[in-house]
Order: structure tokens, then C-alpha cells, then sequence
């Protein structure tokens, strides 16, 4: 499971390639229709932090990752590596290490302005998600690439692309009935050491993965409407 950054080909340095692309144009009806039909499923989503211990199909996530991995990136770099894990053994540590900087981060390291931004969300530094959830996918983004050489060779728009493909990754779950939680506890160092991730790859989120429990709760929040995210030029 863990990607050897050794074995994957990059096309750094290779000619362009061109290559036809000819998808189907889609009916303005059936746009309308998958527009409207996709803009309703997505506003059911929202961030779960109670969830049902229930196993979940593994290979939904897998899917839902491989549709991360569609992200458009920087050079096509695509600077991720996605850590699945199932051990509970695994999920406890890291529970234990993020509650450990989180008790840090509630007790005083945010400061107060931002401790009140979360407030409405009714966080705090327990973290039961993190053993609840059957699953979680650690983000990593690979801030460079070694060469067979030992080399290191720069990533381009790393953030960027790791964002994409995290949002995607975040639809993806939503849209194949799973719940999911974009998780940062701060300093996140702790899991490339518990992971055993190289040195080129900086954690960049934890997502527990899962159904919600039976009593789940969601803080009663209001989206921004249409009208006030967007402006039309
Ligand atoms: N990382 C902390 C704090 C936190 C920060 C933001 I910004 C959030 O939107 C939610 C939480 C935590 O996970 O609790």
C-alpha cells in the first residue's frame, strides 16, 4: 500500500505528447438535469465527527481515492500519496498523538479570536472520531520528488493540487454514501513518524471515513447562498 516514489515514471523533461480528446458533447437538457440533480446531493454533505463503528466497503474508498487521483496537479506531478488505514492499533496512536497537540491548541496555542471562529462548531480536543471512524485516509503531499540519483527535484503548486485533489476525494466519499471529516490537528509532524512516511511527504490531512452514528449530530449550520458567492462579470 505505501507508494515507492523510486517507481513512478515522471514526464519531467519529456516531449509534449499529444493525444486526441473527443468526449461526447452532453445534451444543455441532461446538463441542466445532472447540474441541478449533483448541486442537491452535494449540499447534503456535511463534516460528521460522530461516527458509527460499522466496517465500510473498502473498495468504495479505494474508488473514492482513485477518483482523487483524477485531480488535475501541478505538471502532472500528482504530489499525493493517500495512507489507508484500517488497524485500530494504528488509528489509537494517532488518536493519542493528535489529542496530545490538540489539548495544546484549545488550551491557549489558537488564541482567543480563533477559539471563538470555533465556537459554533462545538469542537473540541477530544478526538473520538479518529477510533470511531473504521477508516482513515491520511493526506500526504509530496513537496518533491526524488530521482534515481537521490536527487531531489522540485513540485509545482503543491498546495494547489493536493487541495483539488482533496476535495475530490471529499465528494467522491459523499456521493458513494459515506460520511467524512477533514481533520488538521496541528502540528501534524506526528504522522510521518507513526505512518513511517519518507522525508520528500508533509502530512496534510486526516479524514476519517464512515457512516454516521446512530445518535450524529451536525452543528445547525447555514450556507452562504448562491447569490452571495458568486459574481458574474
Ligand atoms: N485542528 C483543530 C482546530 C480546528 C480548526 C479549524 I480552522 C476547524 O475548522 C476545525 C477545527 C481541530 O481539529 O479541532
Amino acid at each position: 500500500m505505501s507508494p515507492d516514489t523510486q517507481q513512478w515514471t515522471p514526464i519531467h523533461g519529456q516531449p509534449y505528447r499529444p493525444a486526441p480528446y473527443r468526449p461526447e458533447r452532453m445534451a444543455s437538457g441532461e446538463s441542466l438535469a445532472r447540474a441541478a440533480e449533483l448541486r442537491a446531493r452535494m449540499d447534503e454533505r456535511r463534516t460528521v465527527r460522530h461516527f458509527s463503528p460499522d466496517p465500510v466497503p473498502e473498495q468504495v474508498v479505494r474508488d473514492a481515492v482513485a477518483c482523487a487521483a483524477t485531480a488535475p496537479s501541478g505538471a502532472h506531478q500528482q504530489p499525493w500519496t493517500f495512507v489507508l488505514v484500517k488497524d485500530p492499533a494504528v488509528r489509537r496512536q494517532i488518536r493519542a498523538a493528535a489529542e496530545q497537540e490538540e489539548a495544546l491548541s484549545y488550551d491557549g496555542r489558537l488564541g482567543d479570536e480563533w477559539l471563538a471562529a470555533l465556537r459554533p462548531l462545538g469542537t473540541d480536543a477530544v478526538k473520538t472520531h479518529l477510533t470511531d471512524a473504521p477508516a482513515l485516509i491520511v493526506v500526504f503531499q509530496q513537496r518533491y520528488w526524488l530521482g534515481p540519483d537521490g536527487a531531489k527535484h522540485k513540485h509545482y503548486y503543491v498546495d494547489e493540487s493536493v487541495g483539488i485533489a482533496v476535495g475530490m476525494l471529499l465528494s467522491a466519499l459523499h456521493l458513494s454514501g459515506l460520511a467524512a471529516l477533514i481533520h488538521t490537528p496541528s502540528p501534524m509532524r506526528f504522522l510521518s513518524r507513526v505512518l513511517g512516511r519518507p522525508e520528500n511527504e508533509k502530512a496534510f490531512a486526516v479524514i476519517p471515513v464512515g457512516y454516521p452514528a446512530a445518535d450524529c449530530e451536525v452543528p445547525d449550520l447555514v450556507r452562504k447562498s448562491l447569490d452571495q458567492v458568486i459574481v458574474e462579470v
